[in-house]
């Protein structure tokens, strides 16, 4: 049985757009998973230090047999092969992540994965992503999309 798995795409190194263009192609290219919507590209304001680059931000939909830790070892060897390198700097520059936000109703809590993911309610480069792809989308706690727009303005964000 597959699960419906949404997957934040953000860059702001190295060609942003075409970072994300690749990523997409190498989700759809992955096992066991199909790769069944993307939302539009939007440019975002940096979430963190400001002397960065802005961020080109996208969220994809993908149907998986994968488990969550394969899944996850999948988008870090994604993530490596787009020349990610590990820095110190918390919420500094990358040319490529890949966030789980949410894997089908489950609920984890595990070293390496957080499910739901952490931010997810505050972040509009996430959000109106989400929305375009997935505009009933609920929450495994019950809270709605839609609910979670409404306290979240589309501020610092542009749809490309
Ligand atoms: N990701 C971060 C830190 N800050 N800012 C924007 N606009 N978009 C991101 O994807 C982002 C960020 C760490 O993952
Ligand atoms: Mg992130
Ligand atoms: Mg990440």
């Amino acid at each position: 049985m597959s699960e419906r798995v949404y997957i934040g795409l953000g860059s702001n190194l190295a060609d942003p757009l075409a970072q994300l263009r690749q990523a997409l192609a190498a989700l759809a290219a992955l096992p066991a998973t199909q790769l069944h919507r993307h939302s539009a590209f939007y440019a975002s304001d940096p979430l963190g230090p400001a002397d960065q680059p802005r961020y080109v931000n996208a969220v994809a939909a993908l149907d998986t047999r994968l488990e969550p830790l394969v899944l996850l070892d999948a988008l870090q060897a994604i993530e490596q092969g787009q020349g990610r390198t590990r820095k110190a700097e918390r919420w500094g520059p990358r040319t490529l992540d890949l966030d789980i936000l949410l894997f089908g109703e489950r609920l984890l809590d595990e070293p390496r994965l957080i499910v739901p993911h952490y931010h997810l309610q505050a972040r509009p480069f996430v959000l109106y992503p989400l929305a375009d792809i997935a505009p009933e989308l609920q929450l495994p706690d019950g809270r709605r999309l839609t609910e979670l727009l409404q306290g979240c303005p589309f501020v610092g964000l542009e749809r490309l």
